[in-house]
């Protein structure tokens, strides 16, 4: 390829809508560019890296005995209404109706339209375990469409989906993905997690998460590194230290705290130290107002507390309805004397003596203690796990990383294939649900992933398994015949030794073409300038490196082929 004929246009200043590394980087190097909100053009560039990564996706999804085809994106609202799943998604989906008023979705997903698929030719266990898979655009219409290709309303995804007979078949084909998975992302040089997107850690998960590893990641996993235990921090289990819960009940006591609000001011009036308050939280599930307890310092997981109710609506209490029925605000709640139900954390029920609002401005109680002073409706898990906290299966102490979500794997058992009524024969004649699972790779959500974990101040550093081209010569000069003719024989010798090569002819001053080959990210830079050409050599600089070598013109072709084999 030669860069004047590139359709790449590079952009030097920070486009102000980018808040995040990746997303600055693929719009300055020309990779994508927006359409509308959360949707882009992948240009030429970007459509190389992921052809790429759909390429190693599909090379291990194969491998594991998966067959490709590919489904329609306008999915019919029926097979949705089947599924039960209509009524559930709201703005999120796209819907769309065709000339006669018929309505349909633009697909977020393909559970519905493959278990309809499959039902339709799929009659005998015989023709089972079934692994179908897909990479296609997917649709949902995101709220805050946000980091470019990270959170898009449409983007690429491989969604696999498997059929088998019984669990035990489901158990192969979920093993034969999760191995499939470990290889794809290794094979693209990510450094990832596999997180048990399940709070248990111990007994099957149903679900698990790959990690790609970012400080700009939206996903918040604690990790252990004594054992492999690491858990999306909304599912991950808090285990409670033995409190010291040998100090005796003392009195309980009203204190008057004039003006005092926060914890820390509380604390401080009172002299006791912030791990021996709590904080009480109002919420409204499904119409009723809660109270919820956790220690002062702590942080209420609402993820948990909506699957401990089990209730389909959950937020925060406005506060008049808080001050009607506590007779005080935020800052003077406590579980003492409500009318409502009290829900407690787990931690709360090991504490002693401690301190709380006393649901009157101004004052607070000393010295409570759950079950003398006041009896909770339930104690449970109900905090955020955080840095320090105990790992569940080896007790040494947790990590917390942020990372960004690239594949997610589920068994689905019979959710789909009951709702749908999807059966098939088993050895016996009966009639049976197909127990099925759903794996997706976020396919560019993937090549943004990789510029947040392989970049540098000038720009991108493509992993050389996905880099749009491997090689791009860069001659200082283009109007020097000497330069022009060398740079132009070693094209042709890397382009027949099907190296993807890109010649840098362009008329312009060389600091402008190590510029663009660092920002656009090309692994291996060949420059050739008068003085080294004088000696028949040439400089070779590796892109994630920061000093160059020079290498005799014969040696050119074994050094790149020596780099890129690395
Ligand atoms: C919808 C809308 C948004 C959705 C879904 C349905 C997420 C939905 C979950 C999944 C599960 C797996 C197969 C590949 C891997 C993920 N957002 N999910 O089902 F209608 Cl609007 O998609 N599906």
């Amino acid at each position: 390829m030669r860069y004047s004929e590139l359709f790449c246009p590079t952009l030097r200043e920070i486009p102000s809508e980018a808040e995040i590394i990746s997303h600055q980087l693929l719009l300055r190097a020309g990779f994508i560019r927006k359409a509308t909100a959360g949707v882009y053009t992948y240009m030429p560039l970007a459509n190389r890296v992921l052809r790429k990564i759909m390429n190693i996706i599909r090379e291990e999804m194969d491998r594991a005995g998966a067959q490709e085809l590919l489904m329609p994106i306008v999915q019919p609202r029926e097979i949705w209404e089947e599924s039960g799943r209509w009524a559930v998604y709201g703005d999120e989906m796209f819907r769309l109706k065709d000339r006669h008023n018929r309505e349909f979705a633009l697909g977020p997903t393909h559970e519905e339209l493959i278990t309809s698929l499959v039902n339709a030719d799929v009659h005998s266990y015989r023709d089972l375990p079934l692994m179908l898979y897909q990479i296609q655009n997917k649709y949902r219409d995101e709220i805050r469409p946000r980091f470019g290709l990270m959170r898009g309303r449409e983007f690429i995804m491989k969604d696999l989906y498997s059929f088998d007979a019984d669990y035990e078949g489901l158990d192969i084909s979920y093993n034969k993905m999760y191995e499939a998975y470990r290889r794809v992302f290794e094979r693209l040089n990510l450094k990832y997690r596999v997180v048990e997107a399940d709070s248990g850690a111990i007994g099957g998960n149903e679900s698990h998460e790959f990690v790609v590893l970012a400080d700009t990641g939206e996903s918040e996993i604690v990790y252990c590194d004594n054992c492999d235990y690491a858990a999306n921090v909304e599912k991950a289990a808090c285990v409670v230290e033995k409190q010291d819960i040998s100090e005796p009940m003392r009195d309980i006591e009203k204190v008057a705290t004039p003006g005092q609000k926060t914890i820390e001011e509380v604390s401080a009036f009172l002299g006791i130290s912030k791990d021996k308050h709590v904080k009480t939280l109002m919420y409204e599930a499904d119409g009723e107002i809660i109270a919820v307890v956790i220690r002062g310092d702590r942080e209420l997981n609402e993820a948990k507390l909506k699957n401990f109710l089990n209730c389909a609506q959950l937020f925060m209490a406005e506060e008049n309805k808080v001050r009607k029925l506590c007779g005080a605000t935020f800052g003077s709640l406590g579980p003492v004397g409500l009318e409502c139900k009290v829900y407690v954390d787990l931690e709360v029920a090991n504490m002693r003596n401690f301190v709380c609002g006393a649901n009157e401005d101004d004052f607070h109680l000393v010295n409570v203690n759950l079950g003398r002073d006041f009896v909770p409706e339930a104690v449970a898990d109900l905090r955020n796990a955080v840095k320090g906290d105990k790992c569940p299966i080896c007790g040494n102490s947790l990590d917390v990383l942020r990372g960004i979500e690239v594949g997610h794997i589920f068994k689905l058992g019979t959710k789909y294939s009951e709702a749908m009524n999807a059966t098939f024969l088993d050895q016996n004649g009966k009639e049976k649900p197909f127990i099925m699972g759903c794996y997706g790779i976020g396919v560019s959500r993937t090549m943004a992933a990789a510029v947040e974990q392989n970049h540098d101040e000038d720009g991108i550093i493509w992993p050389i398994p996905i880099a749009p081209y491997h090689v791009i010569i860069v001659p200082v000069n283009m109007k020097n015949d000497k330069l022009r003719t060398a740079a132009e024989d070693i094209y042709n010798t890397l382009i027949e030794a099907g190296i993807e090569t890109i010649l840098d002819d362009r008329d312009e001053r060389a600091g402008v073409k190590f510029k663009d080959a660092d920002l656009i990210g090309i692994p291996v830079r060949i420059t050739i300038g008068p003085k080294s050409l004088q000696e028949n050599r040439v400089e070779i600089k590796k892109r994630w490196e920061k000093e160059s070598e020079l290498v005799e013109l014969t040696g050119v072709l074994e050094k790149v082929r020596e780099i890129l084999k690395g």
